[in-house]
C-alpha cells in the first residue's frame, strides 16, 4: 500500500558538477521519483541559515507517493544525500544535500533513527514556507494543527521578537 510523505529539502553548499544549491534542489526534486510519484512541489526559496551553518540555503518541498514504509525511505533519502556529496559533518551545519521527512500519510511514527513528524519542523519557517505552498492543509499528528496554521503562528512569534529589538 502507498504511504504520501511531505519531504524537505535544503542545501547550502555548490555541488561540483550541478553547481549551485538552487540547482542541486532542483535536481533532487527530480531524483526523488526514484522513490516513488512527485505529486507536488514547491518552489524553491532562499533563506537565511539558521543555526551554525554558514552560507544560505535553498529550500523546497515536496510530497512523495511511495511504498516504501517510512524507515525504507528514510534509508534511500540518506544514500540521496551521499550521492549527492554530502559528508557527515556538524549538525545542522553546512551541507551539500539535506532531505528530512516532515509528515506522513500514517500519523506518528517512532523508531531509534527516525521521528515522524520531524522533531524540529514546527519551529523551522524554511520548512513551513515551501510545505504551505503544497501541504497547507496537512495535519500534525501531534496537537491537531494543520501547516497553514503553524506557519501562521510561527510567523506571528517572529514578527512578535522582531518588534521588541
Ligand atoms: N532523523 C530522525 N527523524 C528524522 C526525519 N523525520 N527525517 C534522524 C530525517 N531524518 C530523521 O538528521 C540526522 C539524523 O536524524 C538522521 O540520520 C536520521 O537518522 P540529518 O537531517 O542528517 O541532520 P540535520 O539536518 O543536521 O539535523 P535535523 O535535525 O534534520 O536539522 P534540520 O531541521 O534539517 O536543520 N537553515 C536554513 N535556512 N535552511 C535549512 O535547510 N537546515 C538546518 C538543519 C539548519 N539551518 C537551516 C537549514
Ligand atoms: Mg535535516
Amino acid at each position: 500500500m502507498s504511504s504520501s510523505y511531505l519531504v524537505a529539502l535544503g542545501s547550502n553548499q555548490r555541488h561540483h558538477r550541478l553547481g549551485r544549491p538552487r540547482d542541486v534542489v532542483g535536481a533532487a526534486l527530480e531524483e526523488l521519483a526514484a522513490l516513488g510519484t512527485v505529486t507536488a512541489r514547491s518552489r524553491i526559496i532562499t533563506t537565511d541559515p539558521i543555526g551554525p551553518a554558514q552560507r544560505r540555503f535553498a529550500n523546497a518541498a515536496c510530497i512523495l507517493t511511495s511504498d516504501y514504509d517510512p524507515p525504507s525511505l528514510l534509508a534511500g533519502l540518506k544514500v540521496m544525500e551521499r550521492e549527492f556529496g554530502r559528508r557527515c559533518g556538524q549538525r545542522w551545519g553546512d551541507r551539500v544535500l539535506d532531505l528530512d521527512i516532515v509528515l506522513w500519510s500514517g500519523g506518528v511514527f517512532r523508531a531509534p533513527h527516525l521521528t515522524i513528524p520531524h522533531k524540529e519542523f514546527r519551529a523551522r519557517p524554511f520548512v513551513l514556507g515551501p510545505a504551505s505552498q503544497i501541504a497547507a492543509d496537512w495535519r500534525d499528528p501531534v496537537c491537531g494543527l494543520s501547516i497553514a496554521q503553524h506557519f501562521a503562528r510561527l510567523q506571528k512569534a517572529q514578527r512578535k521578537t522582531t518588534c521588541k529589538d
